[in-house]
């Protein structure tokens, strides 16, 4: 695999999971795989879970890994071809890409969507050049469009929780005070598509997402009768898709917060979130911290999406 941006890349999604239960049931079965190899990871954005998860599974796999904040110690980067760099912006994306290439084996990019130009987001333009420019394998840390290690992980998350075989997944836009991009949940859609589970999204009008990523799930304004009977609630918050309000905020309502009364409609759903999450905006505290709350063990697999991701890539060094 030479590079990791989307669903598609991964091929077909059982073997995937099979991979990546594989590597669950002995992380440490393949720790020459990467040995004097080396990862860069590249954070224009901050990360918890991204960060770490994704740092244990190239040491599970023997490689050697840096990591870059550029925002804090390199120097700030320019995106843009053609700009007379007068401003406060040192050094050229087109320099840095290759320069950051020759000191590694595999690149790791971290680079959400701006929200404010919607061509530039959907077109992908910061990953886009990574793949281009830096003469090595690629994969997305959530870039402007998708977050597919979070989604990787997620259906993994499902299989080890499901009870029957094609459970109702449910996911729910819910309040937020700041603008988000629309990567997990388009992303989350896309990895849910290439199942056959059933697959409802419910949000408040004006928050539709991009059709490409909804595909065959079946939207449903009314937020009581989408929950009805979902076995897994997955919740996130996403600023507007559609023009003219893209990257806006358009309501904070709370009653569409997850909460216990929501959880009652469901038949006794799993409650999952790609964290960080803010209580009592997205999910209350009796959510979140009940029984059937999976967020943590849903972390934990990003360990283990990143390990099968980059035990890929090596493979096809
Ligand atoms: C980011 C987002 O919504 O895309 C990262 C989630 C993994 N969330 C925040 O910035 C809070
Ligand atoms: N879920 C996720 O990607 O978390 P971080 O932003 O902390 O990496």
């Amino acid at each position: 695999m030479k590079k990791f941006t989307c669903a598609d890349d991964i091929g077909d999604i059982k073997k995937a999971l099979d991979e990546a239960f594989e590597i669950k049931r002995d992380r440490f079965a393949y720790t020459d795989l990467g040995r004097n190899r080396t990862l860069l990871m590249i954070f224009f954005n901050s990360s918890l879970r991204t960060r770490l998860s994704t740092q244990k599974a190239a040491m599970n796999l023997g490689m050697n890994v840096m990591v870059l904040d550029v925002n804090q110690g390199a120097w700030k980067l320019e995106t843009e071809r053609g700009v007379v760099m007068d401003g406060d912006k040192p050094e050229h994306l087109l320099e840095a890409i290759p320069v950051m290439g020759s000191f590694c084996d595999m690149i790791g990019v971290r680079s959400f969507a701006g929200l404010k130009d919607k061509a530039e987001d959907y077109e992908e333009r910061v990953i886009e050049q990574f793949i281009r420019y830096s003469g090595k394998p690629v994969f997305s840390m959530e870039a402007a469009t998708r977050h597919p290690l979070q989604s990787f992980a997620d259906l993994i998350t499902i299989e080890e929780f499901k009870t029957v075989e094609r459970p109702k997944i449910v996911m729910t836009w819910a309040p937020h005070p700041k603008a988000l991009p629309q990567a997990v949940p388009n992303s989350f859609a896309e990895w849910i598509n290439k199942t056959d589970y059933e697959f409802v999204i419910t949000h408040p009008e004006g928050y539709e997402l991009d059709p490409q990523f909804v595909g065959r799930a079946t939207v449903e304004y009314d937020r009581k009768k989408a929950f009805e009977g979902a076995d897994f609630v997955y919740a996130k918050n996403w600023s507007a898709y559609t023009d003219p309000n893209y990257g806006k905020v358009l309501s904070t309502d709370r009653n569409w917060t997850v909460d216990t009364d929501t959880m009652k409609l469901t038949n006794n759903a799993f409650f999952m979130h790609c964290l960080p999450v803010r209580r009592n905006m997205i999910v209350t505290d009796d959510v979140i911290e009940s029984d059937r709350s999976i967020v943590i063990p849903e972390a934990a697999n990003r360990e283990i999406s990143a390990q099968a991701v980059i035990k890929r890539i090596l493979e096809s060094l």
